[in-house]
């Protein structure tokens, strides 16, 4: 609110400037002022210089971006074996990028300092160059060419699984909606079983198939565990929206589709605890620990509670704006040892789906039959008391 304000702030003494400035030519008129709206030497060589002075700005903010900003993006300590593949073309990009823009600015500011207006200096004209025109076209071709095709061959290296050879990957589902995740593990079979939004019905709410025998072991959980160094295959559904399945440390994103089912696999290369270990991971959790120390300290003062510190987590997050909640739609990620991973499995995958929805039933059947009893009650009371219709209501009841 506070910027906007400042910003309103900002506009509003640029226009009166403006119309300062409007008001002062106003007043200089018939002085001895050349206000001729032809452009002289003098205000062709001034802006010949701004040229350069625009230039000056763009490389100053440019050192000055990559000084301060440049630890923000996720470059290096990725955590999937994939990860390397995608920061090296994610590199090769940028540099590339960087280094045509870094010449063709030069050139294009400098070029329009040296041919600036001049009193008595006409433009030279020719329809076309063909030795610059190859140049121009060839090397950029080449180069992107090359790109692309890197870019391919990394694109079907990630994205092509084979699932027959990769009989030990682990399977999972990941159930989006508005506005949360759930995982749905393939249980000791390792297949899913099917599900439609069609079968969503009370606690069973991803919508599995109870009568399929794949889905007899499937498990839910609202913590999505993998174990380090196995291949997880992860297959997406949404129930609502486009959402898209976002595991930015693992260099993985895939949109989930309402009514299909999309897919993304990977090899998680480091535990939690590894990446929480990484000299790059610590000096970033203590910078925000010290802005939260900071905000909690007015906080304190205001007689709040303070902020908690923070610890390193993997997330899922929704990389599509799929409403008023989107910015939350995220889930705890944890990349656990085999080990650690097999007693968590032992420990959740007893509650599975499946169960759920008997116990649930068999909860709803006993709440049903003690408040029929309760009822019953009710209705010897009342009878007594010679309520006839509450009597006749109670019986069509029953
Ligand atoms: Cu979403």
């Amino acid at each position: 609110m506070t910027t906007l304000l400042i910003l309103i702030v900002v506009v509003l003494l640029a226009v009166a400037l403006w119309q300062l400035t409007k008001i002062f030519d106003l007043t200089q008129v018939g002085g001895n002022v050349n206000d001729t709206q032809v452009a002289n030497d003098n205000d062709n060589k001034v802006n010949g210089y701004l040229m350069f002075g625009f230039l000056g700005f763009i490389y100053l903010t440019t050192i000055y971006c990559l000084l301060n900003y440049s630890h923000f993006p996720l470059i290096g300590d990725s955590a999937s074996e994939h990860g390397p593949e995608i920061d090296n073309l994610m590199m090769i990009s940028m540099v590339l990028i960087f280094f045509v823009q870094t010449i063709t600015q030069a050139l294009l500011h400098y070029f329009a300092f040296k041919y600036r207006g001049k009193k008595g200096q006409k433009a030279l004209y020719f329809a076309d160059n063909n030795r610059l025109e190859f140049i121009w076209s060839v090397i950029p071709a080449i180069v992107l060419a090359g790109l692309i095709l890197y870019g391919l061959y990394a694109w079907t290296n990630i994205m092509f699984v084979d699932e027959e050879d990769a009989d030990d990957a682990i399977v999972i589902e990941l159930y989006a909606q508005q506005f949360k995740w759930e995982a749905r593990y393939s249980g000791q079979d390792n297949v899913l079983g099917k599900a439609n939004v069609r079968y969503i019905e009370g606690v069973n709410n991803l919508g599995v198939d109870l009568s399929d025998p794949n889905a007899q072991d499937d498990f839910a959980s609202s913590e999505l565990h993998i174990p380090k160094g196995k291949r997880i295959i992860f297959k997406m559904r949404s129930q609502d929206v486009l959402h898209s399945a976002y595991m930015p440390h693992f260099r993985a994103q895939m949109n989930c589709v309402p009514g299909m089912v999309t897919q993304f696999s990977f090899v998680p290369s480091l535990t939690t605890a590894e990446m929480r270990d990484k000299p790059a991971m610590i000096e970033k959790v203590a910078n925000i620990n010290a802005i939260r120390a900071s905000k909690s300290q007015k906080l304190v003062a205001e007689g709040k509670t303070p902020l908690d510190p923070y610890t390193f987590d993997y997330l899922l997050l929704c990389n599509k704006i799929c409403g008023a909640s989107h910015y939350n739609m995220q889930m705890k990620i944890v990349v656990d040892t085999p080990e650690d991973y097999k007693i968590w499995l032992k420990e959740n995958s007893a509650k599975t789906i499946v169960q759920a929805v008997k116990t649930a039933a068999a909860e709803a059947k006993a709440t049903e039959e003690k408040e029929s009893a309760t009822t019953s009650v009710k209705d010897t009371t009342s009878s007594n008391s010679k309520d006839t219709t509450v009597v006749a209501q109670a019986e069509q009841k029953h």
